[in-house]
């Protein structure tokens, strides 16, 4: 089935009101953010009739074998008549009611003991109206052991369904859904959220099992599984570590996947830059040695606009010495960096006691490091092997290692996050082996999580103008990106 296809329909749903976003009461008296009402359907007439061609190919695709078809009254009925009328298919149509004259018969049309009937189902929930429908069936005498739905609400009705032998095909995910409306600017980043929140919170077929962390246990798999997580929802997984999880909170707050990176040598222009810039960054990233002018006093006023404007600090030291040595490095010297930089990084040359060196020091400030998988420098050495022995590293080290440096995302997990420096709005390179590759393909292409900008930034005419159009480029990639997911 042709994804643009099911996208181009998931807006003309939305165009006819079909799908509704506000509160409303579901038939198990839920609120819901988001309402699915295909009984509008009847008055469009040729929506009504790619709906059903979509239905039909479905059932083709799955090669679904059947005697009859039946639809769940009264959404799926005229679809269940155009489908069986086109195709020159018998029908049969469920009563609500029984008729109390007549025949009394709760299955209308002709059929055999033990013939196959083909449910179709406009929208599921729990799986009851199909499950109610197929008990009808049942007891006329007749299997059912396949649906087709339009709109799966993805609330547990394909798991109760199958836990009572009946295979559900849906055919749009209420994840896909939200992602074609996000991409589409038909709703914005904050209702897809709330609504994804209300989905996995309300699955009825495995009511919530929430651990220490508020994650039902259902929750975490689809989470996990099934999706491209929001910077929010990732920062709620229960093995994220809680520095990450402050990260991608911020992020999410201010619509920010921006690092600024700021490779100034004098203090003062440094911390003037960074209140100027601090509301529009998730981090701000330092080189202190290469300040001319370092005091104590600097680290303390970094320190409190950090707090002021809601960023994260990190010192880029690249520490790539034997555990003792970095432990020292970190902790003691001029820099005292441990004191003041929630984040700092480290190369994996010498072996995990580069790790467990920092780790002794930071893990008891609920600081945490970044390891260097790649590289954005040409002929760069950390590629391949190297960068797989980095994510090895990072997994057995997850009570301290928050994420990497990378050039694209090496690993599903979700809980860490990927950074990559070496962003520029304009693709190229610096004339000393530094490459540039742009927001957009940073975020979209290579699936990383925050950008890294020095001089696209700091040589820009107006700095705070151009922090602004990275902060808003990196984000809508981020949105797009999101948009993109979902099967
Ligand atoms: P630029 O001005 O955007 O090129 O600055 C990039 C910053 O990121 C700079 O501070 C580098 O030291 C840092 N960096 C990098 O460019 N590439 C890397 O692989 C790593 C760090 Br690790």
């Amino acid at each position: 089935m042709e994804n643009a296809y099911i996208d181009s329909l998931i807006l003309k749903l939305h165009d006819v009101d079909a799908v509704k976003f506000g509160e409303y009461k579901l038939k198990s008296g839920l609120i819901t953010p988001i309402y699915i009402d295909l009984r509008v359907l009847v008055s469009h007439p040729t929506l009504m009739n790619q709906v059903s061609s979509l239905i039909y190919e479905r059932v083709q695709e799955e090669g679904l074998q059947f005697d009859s078809v039946c639809g769940v009254p009264y959404t799926a009925l005229p679809m269940a008549t155009i489908i069986c009328s086109r195709h020159e298919l018998p029908m049969l149509i469920r009563r609500k009611e029984a008729k109390d004259y007549g025949t009394k018969r709760l299955v209308e049309g002709s059929f055999r003991e033990g013939d196959i009937c083909l449910i179709i189902e406009d929208t599921v929930t729990s799986g009851s109206s199909i499950q109610e429908t197929a008990e009808v069936l049942y007891a006329g005498g007749l299997k059912v052991t396949d649906a087709v739905v339009l709109m799966d609400r993805e609330q547990g009705g394909v798991e109760m369904l199958a836990s009572k032998g009946i295979r559900l095909h849906p055919i749009i995910s209420m994840f896909k859904l939200l992602n074609v409306l996000l991409a589409a600017e038909r709703i914005d980043a904050k209702t897809a959220q709330s609504v994804r929140e209300f989905i996995l919170d309300n699955n009825t077929f495995s009511p919530k099992k929430e651990n220490s962390n508020g994650v039902s246990a259902t929750k975490k798999l689809c989470l996990e599984q099934t999706m491209e997580l929001s910077y929010a929802e990732r920062a709620k997984l229960p093995n994220v570590h809680p520095l990450a999880a402050k990260l991608l909170n911020i992020m999410e707050e201010k619509s920010s996947n921006l690092c600024v990176s700021l490779d100034l040598t004098s203090s003062e222009e440094l911390l003037q830059l960074a209140d100027s810039l601090g509301p529009l960054v998730c981090i701000l990233k330092t080189h202190v040695d290469i300040l001319k002018d370092y005091t104590a006093d600097f680290t303390q006023k970094l320190q409190a606009l950090a707090e002021k404007h809601n960023f994260l600090v990190f010192e880029d030291r690249k520490f790539a010495d034997i555990g003792n040595t970095v432990k020292h490095q970190y902790d003691g010297g001029v820099y005292q960096i441990s004191s003041w930089s929630h984040i700092v990084n480290a190369h994996v040359v010498p072996g995990p006691g580069v790790v467990q060196g920092l780790g002794a020091i930071g893990k008891p400030l609920g600081r945490g490091c970044l390891l260097i998988a790649q590289m954005s420098s040409q002929g760069s050495l950390a590629t391949g092997e190297y960068t797989q022995a980095a994510l090895k590293m990072a997994e057995d080290h997850s009570d301290f290692v928050i994420g990497f440096i990378c050039g694209s995302k090496i690993t599903k997990r979700p809980e860490f996050i990927h950074m990559t420096p070496g962003v520029h709005m304009k693709a190229g390179g610096d004339g000393l082996g530094q490459q540039y590759t742009t927001p957009e393909e940073v975020l979209c292409n290579k699936g990383s999580d925050v950008i890294i900008v020095g001089r696209g930034i700091l040589e820009a005419p107006d700095r705070r103008t151009a922090a602004e159009l990275y902060r808003k480029c990196g984000w809508q990639a981020y949105t797009k990106r999101l948009g993109q997911s979902g099967q």
